[in-house]
């Protein structure tokens, strides 16, 4: 709904996931997708926006993924604000894999992987994204479904990086965390919440409390595509490659 909102044509959108029951996703819906390895749905992402930038690129991953395996790229595309929207379906478990612990689990929590409790303490994205350049910062409530609809719209049509991470309730693995509890964690930012001073929204990611939910962060600023003079003209993949000689670099790798 978010994809359609944002006013995009269907066929200048590509949804790159990732493998999970988020990347599952890839069996539901009608758009041009792309469906990578764990963890690496994010340079996969950043290499279409690369090779055709008048794509809207999505990446559809977990916490696990997203925040775990995929956890360098997570920090390191958003630092060159490559233009990828990223919707993190957070449910605080491995879920695919039947419920292991995941970077976002909480202390203590006991799942099949820390029959113990988890002796981690839990990563914060928010606060990590907001203090580490990423230049759109969202979270949001699965079920609160107009307003996650919009705030895909909007991430997708800003011209950076975006994260949406999304709280979302898994029935089979995170029982206490469910609907009940999300009501009571979840509170909205404060309505005349202004999203553009860094140091406020991290303080508001970092509450444990109340999980606010809302879009805390948001600069206008070049994104990495547009800051490459070789994709200034077209796009890379309408380059001429006639000339292009690749015989040099292939003879020193036979
Ligand atoms: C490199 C690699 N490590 C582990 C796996 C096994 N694996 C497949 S799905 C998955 C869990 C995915 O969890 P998450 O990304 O949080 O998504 P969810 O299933 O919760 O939506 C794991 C560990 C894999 N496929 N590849």
């Amino acid at each position: 709904m978010g994809l359609k909102k944002s006013g995009t044509r269907p066929e200048n959108i590509v949804l790159v996931y990732d493998i999970g029951c988020a990347g599952n996703m890839a069996d539901f819906n009608e758009y041009y997708g792309f469906h990578g390895l764990h963890g690496r749905a994010l340079p996969v992402a950043a290499g279409i926006k690369l090779a055709n930038h008048n794509l809207k690129v999505v990446v559809v991953i977990g916490d696990g993924g997203g925040y775990g395996e995929g956890g360098t790229h997570f920090l390191n595309l958003m630092r060159g604000n490559h233009d990828i929207t990223v919707l993190v379906h957070d449910n605080h478990r491995y879920s695919l894999t039947t419920g292991q612990m995941s970077p976002t689990t909480d202390h203590g929590c006991v799942t099949k992987s820390t029959p113990e409790g988890a002796i981690e303490e839990p990563m914060n994205p928010l606060a990590i994204a907001i203090s580490n350049h990423a230049s759109f910062i969202a979270r949001e409530y699965a079920a609160a479904i107009p307003q996650l609809t919009e705030r895909i719209a909007q991430a997708i049509n800003h011209p950076g990086f975006a994260l949406i991470d999304i709280l979302q309730p898994c029935s089979v693995f995170n029982k206490e965390q469910d609907g009940q509890w999300y009501q009571n964690k979840i509170e909205k930012l404060p309505a005349d919440w202004a999203a553009n001073d860094r140091g406020l929204a991290w303080q508001q990611a970092m509450r444990q409390d109340k999980w606010p939910v809302g879009l805390f962060f948001k600069e206008d600023k070049p994104a990495y595509h547009q800051q490459v003079s070789e994709l200034q003209q077209d796009v890379l993949i309408a380059h001429d490659k006639s000339q292009v000689d690749l015989s040099k670099i292939l003879k020193e790798f036979k």
